[in-house]
């Protein structure tokens, strides 16, 4: 193929990623922040002279992030985001981001923050994230509580279907609340407990995540296990780093779903395999923080092989510049998947979402009509 019909054929494919509807299950919000935004916050701080803008400019616009500089930069970012209004911004930001995509489907996660000098609580941090997902316009936006049952359509409009063109597009949206590795035992007990008191409001998870060289799994432990005990669905960071005990730990622990698994030796990779914990898989960001030597050495193509239950996600699709759309068609180009293994990829996800039985029946249906239309 000539170069000018391979660009063709490339731009083709990655049209079609695009239209193709989406389950998103791993996308921290504070790294789904839009660099114009981010340069924007940046802006303004600096004119206050809380930061420097040019430091800060290069910092967000830079392209490579290692493990460290990423967790660098979350710190900055939370300096830029962390009062209700900006969080309430970002929420409305994020869905509108990946609503245009063709995300049906969206489980954003965050760590509720404590920031007294802003009159910020966990909760009035959980309260200005609904807040935005309220402010979407573009689409509807449905929350769903963790009692599984659909709850709530935000926007007036009542439960719609995609086949017909004429009617607003939809995405269903749930809450994960994060752990972030550097609390305590009682922050992540409050975090879970936060859960359970926002379940009727969109909240319908739990997350651990944060710096993976940070911190130890018995801090977080009684945590988890009251989050079982309580029946919230819970998803964990796993081998983002050869933390041996860890991983072990958490494979024993058997949450409902783990995300990244890139440093697991042989015994893990079994343990994974028999359990069948489903793969939050994010591709461009274990390349770019090293946790996978490459796209084409990354662990997804064992597990595609092998049949485990996995999904594409983006972890922060704004701080490693990707889009889920993106991220299929990494997938596409590296390992040589067609279309119809794409689309089989995408609606499998349904599966694993932490949603009940009718967002599931209608996230099927969504994919029936899709299926006419794409293949
Ligand atoms: C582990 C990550 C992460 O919660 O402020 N986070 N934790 N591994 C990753 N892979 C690169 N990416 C993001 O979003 C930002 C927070 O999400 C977690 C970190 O704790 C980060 O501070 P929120 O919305």
């Amino acid at each position: 193929m000539d170069t000018e019909r391979k660009v063709a054929a490339e731009e083709k494919m990655r049209e079609w990623c695009v239209a193709l509807p989406k389950v998103e299950l791993h996308a921290h919000l504070n790294g789904s922040v839009r660099n114009s935004t981010l340069l924007e916050l940046a802006k303004q701080l600096g004119d206050k002279g809380v930061i420097v803008f040019e430091d800060v400019k290069d910092v967000i616009m830079k392209n490579s992030r290692s493990h460290l500089e990423c967790f660098k930069l979350f710190d900055l970012f939370h300096i830029l985001t962390t009062d209700h209004d900006t969080v309430t911004r970002i929420a409305k930001e994020v869905v509108e981001d990946f609503a245009a995509e063709n995300v049906v489907y969206l489980e954003i996660r965050t760590t509720p923050k404590n920031n007294a000098a802003k009159g910020m609580t966990k909760m009035s941090y959980i309260n200005a994230v609904i807040k935005g997902l309220k402010a979407v316009e573009a689409v509807d936006v449905i929350l769903f509580d963790s009692n599984l049952r659909t709850n709530e359509t935000l926007s007036c409009t009542p439960m719609i279907e995609l086949d017909d063109d004429t009617k607003k597009k939809k995405i269903y949206v749930g809450l994960l609340l994060s752990i972030d590795r550097r609390e305590t035992t009682s922050a992540a007990l409050d975090t879970v407990n936060l859960a359970m008191e926002m379940k009727d409001q969109g909240v319908i998870g739990i997350d651990l995540s944060g710096n993976p060289v940070v911190g130890e799994w018995e801090t977080y432990l009684p945590a988890l296990q009251h989050a079982k005990e309580l029946g919230i669905p819970i998803t964990i960071h796993c081998g983002e780093v050869p933390n041996r005990k860890e991983i072990q730990a958490v494979l024993d622990f058997c949450p409902q779903r783990v995300g990244h698994v890139c440093c697991l030796n042989d015994e893990e990779w079994k343990q994974l395999k028999s359990i069948t914990i489903p793969v939050e898989i994010c591709l461009t960001s274990n390349v770019m923080t090293g946790g996978a030597p490459s796209l084409e050495m990354h662990h997804f193509a064992d597990l595609f092989n092998a049949k485990h239950p996995l999904s594409l996600c983006t972890d922060d699709s704004g701080l490693f510049s990707t889009s889920l759309s993106n991220e299929y068609y990494l997938v596409a180009a590296t390992f040589g998947l067609s279309k119809s293994e794409l689309f089989q990829l995408a609606q499998d996800a349904v599966q694993f979402v932490f949603a009940d039985g009718e967002v599931k029946k209608s996230l099927r249906r969504i994919f029936k009509v899709a299926e006419k239309r794409l293949m």
